[in-house]
């Protein structure tokens, strides 16, 4: 993730606010991007200006070791730091020409875990349409396995030592302009975007 100095930077989107449509629409793509996802930004800046020894940290080990910032801004970077951390995958994660299944070891350690790819996308998708509240559902690699979990708010599975290779924002900012209440339908429209080379190579980097 990009950092100069004590600064974290929006990433820009490897698409256009529209290209995602119909799945999710260019006003909250932009909404998304340019006020929540940039919000989490100027927040944790924001906050670490308060931990400068932390400037050469990197966003995963911030994450991962919270508890050796400054106890008054751990919430603020737990929140903002997760919400920085877990957009910053999520884009990359969808694609205009996303969707289909996964492939190679992935798609075989899918079948493995889960049962089929039917079966995993069952689970993730009980896992998004369950968490209560705002929050995330994902596919992680944890102890070099496979697992499917849900974290609440921003947080972001490397708090638990486990390594995120593909999320679904489920906070109602994510998809509520087109699909209001059903967060099952967002769910299932996401499964059309999934850009599986990408998790794929999350995959491949988490097993090393
Ligand atoms: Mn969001």
């Amino acid at each position: 993730m990009t950092k100069t100095a004590t600064q974290f930077e929006l990433p820009k989107l490897p698409y256009d606010y529209s290209a995602l449509e119909p799945h999710i629409d260019e006003k909250t793509m932009k909404i998304h991007h340019t006020k929540h996802h940039q919000g989490y930004v100027d927040k944790l800046n924001k906050a670490l200006e308060s931990a400068p020894d932390k400037a050469e940290w990197s966003l995963e080990k911030i994450l991962a070791n919270l508890k050796e910032l400054p106890e008054s801004i751990q919430e603020t970077v737990r929140q903002n730091g997760g919400g920085h951390a877990n957009h910053s995958l999520f884009w990359k994660i969808m694609s205009p020409e996303g969707g289909g299944e996964p492939s190679g070891d992935l798609g075989s350690a899918i079948n493995s875990t889960f049962g089929s790819y039917s079966d995993f996308r069952d689970k993730l998708k009980e896992h998004a349409t369950g968490r209560f509240g705002s929050g995330w559902a994902w596919l992680v690699v944890a102890n070099k396995k496979l697992e499917i979990i849900d974290t609440p708010n921003q947080d972001n599975p490397i708090m638990d030592g486990k390594t995120p290779i593909l999320g679904v924002d489920v906070w109602e900012h994510a998809y509520y302009l087109n699909y209001q209440n059903e967060r099952g339908k967002w769910v299932d429209h996401f499964f059309k975007l999934i850009n599986w080379s990408e998790v794929e190579k999350n995959y491949s980097e988490a097993m090393k």
